[in-house]
């Protein structure tokens, strides 16, 4: 009579760091297993759900064989223009901008279209508050989202309780924290988890010189519950885009005052009768978000030329 040896069962995990064909995945107890991708078609970003079995391989313990399908993604096209997914199954976006670097709206802009496409909550994290905003450049972009719904909380790492208020935004989210490096997403990261301070002391202390420090995201669970990432700074963040006529719906204000357009199928180009058009010459659209929308609009159109049926 032969034995087989016993078949491990696959057991759910949630994959809280990425790379390559490794990927660090916590199990239902809350360890962490490092796991290697089975076959070359699987991949996986931070905030995957996946199936994983016990295996000794070269670099860990765990088999991912199996991702469960994403509630949500947020995706990015690289500089190949392919379709990246950045983080899965999120529930908010979190755009962190400091005075220092000096704050890029147009990828605020960007980041909050993504998230409205993908069906995210968003809000805005004012960081480093302890410092002043000398061109009052920040608190200008700043007013201009909160007048759009977005909740701007500000936080600094060198005030008490500095991250308080920004906690409170997470809890019970699945957040995702971008933006432009250097505006200090580890170092929230490290002030709302306690216990990650090692791990981001690590990367933090070449940020000091600039540099981008995180390369890599990673999952942290949060003490009053929901879920926190750290992504890697960028430079420039290009979503991928729907249609030229669902561009609008990545900007709040447009979309709400494109139902006054004299014609339906409207782009605010400059069109004829264009509500969208007379609301920014009456300052109720900030005209830097109209010009940010007809940049994404632009492009939106140019890629349906180019490729008018093998589009999604
Ligand atoms: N004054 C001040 N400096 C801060 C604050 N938060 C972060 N910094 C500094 O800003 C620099 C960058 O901080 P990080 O937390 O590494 O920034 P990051 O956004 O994670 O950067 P990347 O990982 O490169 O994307 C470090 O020198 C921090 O000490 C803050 O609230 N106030
Ligand atoms: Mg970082
Ligand atoms: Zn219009």
């Amino acid at each position: 009579m032969t034995t087989r040896p016993p078949v491990a069962s696959a057991r759910p995990g949630r994959v809280v760091v990425s790379h390559g064909r490794d990927a660090v995945v916590l199990d239902d107890s809350g360890n962490r297993v490092h796991c290697r991708l089975q076959g070359r078609r699987l991949a996986v970003v931070c905030g995957d759900r996946v199936r994983w079995t016990p295996a000794q391989t070269e670099g860990g313990t765990g088999i991912i064989g199996e991702v469960l399908p994403r509630s949500t993604e947020l995706v990015r096209i690289n500089l190949r223009g392919e379709r990246e997914a950045v983080a899965a199954n999120l529930t908010q976006l979190v755009a962190v901008v400091a005075p220092v670097p000096a704050p890029d709206f147009g990828l605020c802009d960007r980041y909050l279209a993504a998230a409205e496409w993908a069906g995210l909550k968003a809000c805005i994290a004012a960081n480093k508050s302890d410092l002043p905003d000398a061109e009052g450049l920040l608190d200008a972009g700043l007013d201009d989202f909160a007048r759009l719904g977005y909740p701007v909380v500000r936080a600094s790492k060198r005030a008490p309780d500095g991250a308080a208020a920004l906690a409170l935004r997470l809890a019970g989210e699945t957040s995702v924290l971008v933006g432009q490096s250097g505006v200090g997403k580890s170092s929230l990261t490290n002030l709302l988890v306690p216990g990650v301070a090692a791990a981001v002391a690590e990367v933090t202390r070449a940020s000091e010189s600039g540099r981008h420090t995180t390369t890599t995201s990673s999952l942290y669970r949060l003490p009053a519950g929901g879920e926190l990432i750290d992504s890697p700074g960028v430079r420039d963040f290009a979503p991928p885009l729907p249609e030229p006529r669902d561009v609008g719906g990545g900007y709040r204000e447009i979309a709400a005052a494109a139902g006054g357009c004299r014609f339906r199928d409207c782009l605010h180009h400059h069109e004829p009768g264009c509500a969208v058009a007379a609301a920014a010459e009456a300052g109720t659209i900030a005209p830097r978000r109209l010009a940010s929308y007809r940049q994404l609009l632009a492009l939106a159109e140019e890629m349906a030329r180019r490729a008018p049926r093998v589009r999604r």
